[in-house]
């Protein structure tokens, strides 16, 4: 199995291992047998036009990130994880995989690019359980999507679309929103690797009934890490350094603002800090280059920008990428060894 495949799996795991899909605490979406709770439906509400405004909408100070603290995120016990089991519809809701792919089928490839970041956003913060879905309610306490790191996720509304069309044949209890998500997630990969990366996903999430905005970014790492800020942000999600390197690679695909590699923290295009390739720094600068204050989008990979393929840790080799903590996997010698390796053309990471 392609290296990506696998360690996208483990995070679908790992991520439930955590804390979230443990009777009592989520939601218990795809109740296991019981009939006993007519809760109350997850306050997750598909497409609302608008969710109550966030927090000031501050265009993004620089984030209170403190470095050096991988403190809060739960530590992820590497177990098996109990109750998760491939086919898990099967007999509940037969088509519901299919539907997902389906939907993720059509959708564009900058969407499915959303996708993927979604599944790994909502498996990194509280676990898979669909958390990073859910809109505010409490006009005091803004949610996951309002957290910096979330800014500028995408794919919700094929979340939505997927969600609809399983209720539709199943029934609203059935299959939940933390599945959708990491069925999406593994069929964009499906998609962009054209059929390349494929893996069985196990299901059987429950979905979170809480979400806040103050746990995406020690959860998160931002884009301005250091590796051994990325290492340790991984290792207390149970990922191991090689690991993080792998899952890096999907910076292949999807674009970025250009507000994340122009922060006051860590300014990319700046040549006498940054060791960014100086083609790329004065390309990237023009197309940053806004009259209005926009904040311009980039592509990400400038070589493949829509294939999931091993182009990124070229990339990275010829310091052609957006982020210093993409560089940053060269300044240690084993995640740079992996880079290396994953950059070799036959196919350990992809294949
Ligand atoms: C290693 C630490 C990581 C950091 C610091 C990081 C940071 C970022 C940032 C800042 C962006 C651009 C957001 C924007 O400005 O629009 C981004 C985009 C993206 N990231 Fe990461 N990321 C990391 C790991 C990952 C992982 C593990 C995955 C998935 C497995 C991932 C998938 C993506 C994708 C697909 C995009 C493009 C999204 C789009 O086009 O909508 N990233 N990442
Ligand atoms: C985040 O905020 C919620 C509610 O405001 C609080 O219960 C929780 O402990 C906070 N979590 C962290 C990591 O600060
Ligand atoms: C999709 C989504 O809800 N994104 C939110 C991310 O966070 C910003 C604020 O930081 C919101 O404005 C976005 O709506």
């Amino acid at each position: 199995m392609a290296k990506i495949a696998a360690v996208l799996a483990l995070i679908a795991l790992l991520g439930c291992t955590a804390r979230t899909c443990q009777a009592g605490y989520g939601y218990p979406t795809p109740v296991p047998s019981t009939p006993s709770t007519p809760s109350p439906p997850p306050p997750y509400t598909p497409s609302t036009p608008s969710p109550p405004p966030p927090t000031p909408a501050t265009p993004s100070p620089p984030p209170p990130y403190t470095p050096s603290t991988p403190s809060p995120p739960p530590p992820t016990p590497a177990t098996p994880t109990e109750g998760l089991a491939v086919g898990y519809y099967k007999k509940s809701c037969p088509r519901a995989e299919d539907i997902v792919r389906e939907v993720v089928r059509d959708a564009n490839a900058g969407i499915m690019a959303g996708l993927i970041r979604l599944f790994f956003h909502d498996c990194f913060v509280r676990g898979c359980d669909a958390s990073v879905l859910l809109d505010q309610v409490d006009p005091n306490s803004p949610t996951e999507k309002f957290g910096i790191p979330n800014l500028s996720l995408r794919g919700f509304e094929v979340i939505d679309a997927a969600k609809a069309r399983i209720e539709k044949e199943c029934g609203s209890d059935v299959v939940s929103c933390a599945d959708v998500v990491a069925f999406a997630g593994r069929d964009a990969t499906y998609f962009l690797s054209n059929k390349k990366v494929y893996f069985d996903m196990p299901a059987g999430r429950y979905d979170g009934l809480v979400s806040f905005i103050n746990e995406t970014l020690p959860n998160l790492p931002p884009p301005f890490a250091t590796v051994d800020q990325l290492k340790a942000n991984f290792a207390s999600k149970g990922l191991t350094a090689d690991e993080m390197v792998t899952l890096s690679g999907a910076h292949t695909i999807g674009i970025s603002h250009c507000s994340s590699f122009t922060s006051s923290f860590s300014d990319r295009l700046n040549p006498s800090t940054s060791d960014m390739d100086p083609t790329l720094m004065s390309s990237l600068r023009e197309q940053c280059k806004s009259d209005t204050g926009t904040d311009n989008t980039v592509v990400q990979d400038i070589k493949t920008p829509n294939k999931v393929d091993n182009k990124y840790y070229k990339n990275v080799l010829s310091h052609e990428v957006l982020f210093s903590s993409d560089a940053a996997l060269m300044m240690a010698d084993d995640t740079s060894a992996a880079v290396r390796a994953n950059a070799k053309d036959n196919g350990v990471w992809e294949e």
